[in-house]
């Protein structure tokens, strides 16, 4: 057993920052790596030691391993925490550790590359007996292959890269006429994404549910899931905002599933956090996607409805320890939103908006947790993701916890920058996702919806009841001081102005 005393953290950002977190807490000692553009990142400030690593493009910093591995030895690091994105799901990467004496914090190499293979992954699923979404476990070979498979499995179906994922590489081929074409212009995305062109054919699965099952296995084989994440909200396969308990789920259809997501794991003797990704559809019958061998974005929620610090126990199954609870010594508690704060102009195609925060106001308070590296005369860079924080809240239940969300996005005000804050209220306030009745095609379905500036006719049925309370809403604004971070609202929906007047 080796015991951690320092961490490299191959990472930049909030998820750095959450890492160093725990290692603070745990006694460990953090490296922090930085390239020319993020000199000022508050990741660079938390760490007890930071050294640049190279220029702004990720290419030739965040991604350079060896440059990497070189401050860790440098820096007698123990470990690496490769966090998500950039060199997380790197088999190459991993392998290069531990040939320098270095613990990659994650699965070993050989089940990197194994599930980094999409179609390596649906056949070690098969066996098993993992239900898999019906299509090839061999890549295609011709276009004859392709029309032949196409009669077997039905159409609508996917045409997917197998070094793809998270939506890389696919076609959805509606029309026998498409298949050709649809499979070669697969294979040169595939080829030009990934420098690989395999591609495999699966059964178009219409509106289905994204649920995913957090998962942590340890070097004695021992294996629990951590319930279930529900991921539907997504636009562009970007993520926007995530929950546990998902509100589909069953407590049976929870069981299957988990348990599925247990076996998938120790088929591949899983070590680590990882993640089981599934489809499911509007019958509730479910199907494994892909497994992500990394910590996720979203994994605050399971960490607040189980009480389990993921990052924490990372670290202590690295370290060779076992896992301290069995499946039976966990269960959700409540229920957890998360919501992606990017710095983008939703109203203008989600486009980007890098730039200097002017103010910015983080929500606090009950149930609230918010995971950022945002301050105040930061400038965020263009070269990486447009997120810059994600902001979690729990409640006793689902409505509770919708409620205190609409809380939290209330005080979270950031002036210089534009971002998602208002797009996120808007989710809050739709019809479809205040009753959990939504699925992937949740934002495309309310897109109207979800980018109207002002209230609508409809919203303003009672004009009486609306002017009084926007004279109410002024009243409060003028009794903030910072006019800039609290402008005079003018933007509520019915479901706001009737609620909030209800309980003057
Ligand atoms: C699918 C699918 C329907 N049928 N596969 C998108 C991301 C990638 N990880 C897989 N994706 C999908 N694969 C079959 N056979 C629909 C999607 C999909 C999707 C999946 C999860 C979350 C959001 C999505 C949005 C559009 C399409």
């Amino acid at each position: 057993m080796s015991k951690i005393n320092k961490i490299l953290v191959a990472n930049r950002g909030e998820i750095a920052i959450r890492i160093m977190r725990t290692c603070r807490e745990m006694g460990i000692s953090t490296v922090a790596v930085f390239s020319e553009a993020d000199r000022t990142s508050m990741h660079v400030r938390y760490a007890v030691e930071a050294y640049c690593i190279g220029p702004a493009p990720s290419a030739e910093s965040y991604l350079n391993a060896d440059k990497i591995i070189e401050v860790a030895k440098m820096t007698g690091s123990d470990a690496i925490h490769p966090g998500y994105g950039f060199l997380s799901e790197n088999a190459e990467f991993a392998r290069k550790c531990s040939k320098n004496g270095i613990i990659f914090i994650g699965p070993s190499p050989e089940v990197i590359e194994q599930m980094g293979d999409k179609i390596e992954a649906r056949k070690t699923m098969i066996k098993a007996g993992v239900p898999v979404v019906p299509g090839t476990t061999e890549s295609i070979k011709s276009e004859d292959e392709a029309v032949k498979i196409i009669n077997e499995v039905g159409l609508p179906v996917m045409v997917k890269a197998a070094a793809g994922g998270g939506g890389k590489g696919m076609r959805l081929v509606r029309d026998a006429a498409e298949i050709i074409s649809s499979v070669r212009a697969a294979r040169s995305e595939a080829l030009a994404a990934f420098g690989d062109d395999s591609v495999y054919i699966e059964k178009y699965i219409s509106s289905p549910h994204h649920i995913e099952f957090q998962i942590l296995g340890d070097q004695q084989g021992n294996v629990v899931h951590l319930f279930e994440r529900e991921c539907s909200v997504q636009r562009r396969h970007q993520k926007m905002i995530e929950e546990t308990p998902s509100p589909l789920m069953t407590p049976e259809l929870r069981k299957v599933m988990g348990q599925h997501a247990v076996e998938a794991a120790q088929t591949v003797n899983y070590v680590g956090a990882g993640t089981i990704e599934f489809l499911v559809d509007n019958n509730l019958n479910f199907y494994f996607l892909e497994m992500n061998t990394r910590l996720q974005v979203e994994h605050p929620i399971t960490e607040r409805v189980t009480g389990i610090d993921l990052v924490k126990q990372q670290i202590l199954v690295a370290e060779g320890e076992e896992l301290s609870f069995k499946q039976e010594d966990l269960f959700q508690r409540g229920h957890a939103i998360e919501c992606r704060i990017y710095a983008e102009d939703s109203d203008n195609n989600f486009m980007p908006n890098p730039g200097k925060i002017h103010n910015i106001n983080q929500p606090l308070g009950l149930g609230v947790r918010t995971d950022g590296y945002a301050y105040e005369g930061y400038e965020i860079p263009i070269y990486y993701d447009s997120m810059i924080s994600k902001l979690i809240v729990w409640a006793q239940n689902r409505d509770e916890a919708i409620e205190r969300m609409k809380r939290a996005l209330y005080e979270y005000k950031i002036t210089g920058v534009k971002t998602s804050i208002k797009f996120l209220e808007r989710i809050m306030d739709s019809g479809d996702f205040r009753s959990g009745n939504y699925d992937t095609n949740f934002i495309e379905k309310n897109h109207e919806f979800l980018l109207a500036r002002s209230p609508s006719a409809d919203d303003c049925e009672d004009m009486v009841i609306i002017a009084t309370y926007i004279e109410f809403i002024d009243q409060i604004n003028r009794s903030y001081t910072n006019k800039e971070l609290y402008p005079a609202q003018n933007r509520w929906t019915k479901y706001t102005y009737k609620k909030n007047f209800e309980r003057l």
